[in-house]
């Protein structure tokens, strides 16, 4: 059986990513349609090393046939067409943050809570979490499973990536501008600061609590995918890293749990990577994670200051396991687990 799926946002970081996941992860697509809004109609993307796809309008498509919606566009965009796909009899699987805390709404990271994915005939619409919550949660799964969590605190060191390519363009543009003595400024659009040489703790807005949107979307995705009785505190961070985001994170636990149980659960769990050599080169960095799939967990260590902890390093490609890979693995957990009935049958 195979599927028409319908890519939205395609001509953008984490829409080229989902093209291309299809293809390497052979997903059962007998048709694949790339849309985007109408400044991009007619545009080429890849898709593998053989196709080339030429962009559609979002806003004139006729999405009845299409099974699958993979939507990466504006939250607002998707706001306004994820309903029109699913009330056409599409499955949505959304990225943006318009959808991801309604209550009939599933946020699904397969590895973590599959059977959550049941949830999608109420709307017809999929969200896939927080590039930051996902790779933390993936690590959090076995050692919640091994101990129950009672508190997370976690800082981020964020890649521009996640930005989208005006980001990366940033970074780029204002680095090649220190080197020439060009002031950074001329190229400060999508950052507050200056991202060249420099860290920056604000991504998303500012909340009235002092949090920013993406402190508290690390919260709130990790209770609703993972326990609503976990505590997290989060402070994210932009650097200037292209790809690949890094998490420390410090967990707290109601029950007893060794450094070696820890290590044992996250080495059989799906989807992480244990590199912890406590050596030179024994930890991964985001340089080497961009365009791999795992989860990497590195610096596993003991919390001595509470009477139950673990600490860690975290790095995953954001826009892979962050954004397309997770799209693309809820879809293929929506035909294993039988909910989707190909039009084209
Ligand atoms: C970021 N969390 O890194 C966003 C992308 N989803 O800015």
């Amino acid at each position: 059986m195979s599927y028409k799926v319908a890519v939205v946002g395609a001509t953008g970081n984490v829409g080229r990513e989902m093209l291309q996941t299809l293809v390497e992860r052979e997903f059962p697509a007998g048709d694949v349609v790339a849309l985007a809004s109408a400044k991009s109609i007619g545009k080429e993307v890849s898709f593998g090393d053989d196709d080339i796809l030429k962009v559609q309008d979002l806003a004139t498509f006729d999405f009845r046939g299409t099974d699958i919606v993979l939507s990466s566009p504006g939250a607002k965009v998707s706001a306004a067409f994820s309903p029109k796909a699913a009330a056409a009899g599409a499955v949505v699987i959304d990225n943006t943050s318009h959808f991801r805390m309604e209550p009939d709404v599933p946020l699904v990271v397969p590895e973590v809570n599959p059977q959550a994915i049941a949830g999608f005939h109420k709307r017809g619409i999929i969200a896939n979490p927080n590039c930051s919550t996902i790779q933390m949660v993936v690590a959090l799964k076995p050692l919640h499973d091994l101990a129950k969590i009672r508190r997370v605190v976690v800082a981020t060191y964020q890649s521009v990536s996640g930005a989208g390519k005006d980001g990366m363009d940033e970074l780029f543009e204002q680095t090649r501008g220190v080197y020439v003595n060009e002031p950074t400024y001329k190229y400060q659009q999508k950052f507050t600061k200056q991202i060249a040489f420099n860290v920056i703790p604000h991504i998303d807005v500012f909340m009235d609590d002092g949090f920013t949107k993406e402190e508290w979307k690390m919260a709130v995705e990790t209770r609703k995918i993972l326990d609503p009785d976990i505590q997290v505190i989060a402070t994210c961070v932009r650097v200037p890293v292209f790809i690949g985001h890094a998490e420390a994170v410090t967990v707290e636990f109601e029950q007893p749990i060794s450094e070696a149980e820890a290590r044992a659960a996250l080495k059989a769990a799906p989807g992480i990577s244990v590199v912890d050599h406590r050596a030179n080169e024994g930890y991964v960095t985001p340089a080497e994670c961009a365009g791999e799939d795992a989860v990497y967990v590195s610096r596993l260590r003991k919390d001595p200051t509470v009477e139950h902890g673990l600490s860690f390093w975290c790095v995953a490609d954001n826009l892979r396991k962050g954004a397309a890979l997770n799209a693309v693995q809820i879809a293929e957990e929506l035909v294993r687990q039988g909910h989707l009935r190909s039009k084209a049958a």
